[in-house]
């Protein structure tokens, strides 16, 4: 029997602007894995509204990020006639997947997820339920292309885990029709096992005024993060603004334990620059960080300034994003109804 087809999977928020954690966990590894799977990018919607709406900004700002977000992917370097680009909630396949995928998961799985204990704070009786589910759209989204590969940035580890307990259980939940319907792809079953692949040039960046939390969209301090449309002068004020400590630089990497916003700082620029952060103590090490904050900006701006210009052109022109998602949204769509439609008859729903 055939082995499933590597195909890439992954999606991002439009809860905001991205960021320079999402560029570099994610966004690069993305680019660069078009050039040996099948990738599907998508922007997606249904996950950004489990979050409050002061977070996700009602209506107007959906549509405006969700567009931005799509624009940030092609202005990445996500080429749309190659890959798909699509915004998820144009392919009803999610939800209906993770309805089914809702009475698979167990409670107990859900209950050791660190992002929604996170994301949910300390007021966690009046998160929404759809936050609790994240993980479970998660799965779907991946399962319903029979993804086998998911680029992520480490934050997202514990939820792809979670897809692949989702997958072999209903492996072996439905072995018997699985094996009967000749609907078994190798050894696995009807879905694959998905793996994480955790290796952007920095998988993890870390908040700027706060070495020790991930720089997020949702975070309330706008200096907390560099945002792809950030401006030089903005990108400046706020590498200027970044926390450190008193020390200098220290010339090895040992040197950085203890040290989370130094470590950060190192770290951005070993990812920005495509070296380690070997490399970056060896140049920088024993030297002054404002030094090193300069030289930083001037690396940050040199990348990021031509993504923002791209974004701005895309932007001008809203229908011509809307024509990409459309038709990316049609693309997942003939992807997406066979494996449904196989998942109906696994289940037993009677169908036409
Ligand atoms: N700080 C980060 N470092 C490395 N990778 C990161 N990613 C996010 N933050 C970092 C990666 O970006 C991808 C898309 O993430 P998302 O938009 O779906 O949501 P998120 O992970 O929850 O990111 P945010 O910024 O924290 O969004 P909000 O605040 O809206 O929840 C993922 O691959 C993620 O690993």
């Amino acid at each position: 029997m055939a082995a499933f087809h590597q195909r890439v999977f992954s999606g991002m928020q439009p809860t905001s602007t991205l960021h320079l954690g999402n560029y570099l966990g994610a966004l690069t590894n993305w680019v660069a894995m078009q050039e040996t799977h099948d990738c599907i990018y998508c922007v997606v919607d249904m996950h950004a509204i489990t979050q409050g709406l002061d977070v996700w900004g009602g209506p107007t700002e959906l549509r405006r990020a969700t567009r931005e977000v799509a624009a940030a992917y092609i202005a990445a370097g996500v080429d749309p006639k190659r890959s798909i680009i699509f915004n998820q909630s144009q392919v009803a396949g999610h939800a209906e997947l993770a309805w089914v995928f809702n009475t698979v998961a167990r409670l107990g799985w859900l209950n050791r997820m660190t992002q929604f204990k996170e994301k949910a704070g300390k007021d966690r009786e009046n998160a929404s339920v759809g936050l609790y589910d994240y993980p479970v759209l998660m799965a779907a989204d991946i399962l319903l292309y029979k993804a086998t590969h998911v680029p992520v940035g480490e934050d997202q580890k514990q939820h792809l885990e979670l897809a692949r307990d989702i997958a072999q259980k209903f492996n072996n939940d439905f072995g018997a029709e699985i094996a009967e319907r000749g609907l078994a792809t190798g050894d696995l079953g009807f879905f694959p096992l998905p793996e994480p692949m955790i290796q952007g040039p920095a998988p993890r960046v870390m908040s700027l005024r706060d070495g020790t939390k991930k720089m997020s969209k949702s975070d309330p301090s706008d200096y907390s993060r560099i945002n792809l449309t950030d401006d030089a002068e903005t990108i400046a004020q706020k590498v200027r603004k970044a926390k450190t400590d008193p020390e200098a630089l220290p010339s090895e990497e040992k040197g950085l334990e203890g040290r989370p916003e130094a470590e950060n700082l190192v770290g951005i620029y070993a990812g920005l620059s495509g070296s380690d952060k070997a490399a970056v103590l060896a140049q920088f090490g024993g030297g002054q960080f404002s030094a090193f904050k300069s030289a930083l900006v001037d690396l940050a701006v040199d990348r990021l300034a031509p993504i923002a210009g791209e974004m701005r052109r895309l932007l001008a022109d809203v229908s011509h994003v809307d024509a990409i998602l459309h038709e990316g949204a049609d693309r997942a769509r003939a992807i997406a109804e066979p494996v449904m439609a196989d998942v109906k008859d696994i289940i037993g729903f009677v169908r036409r």
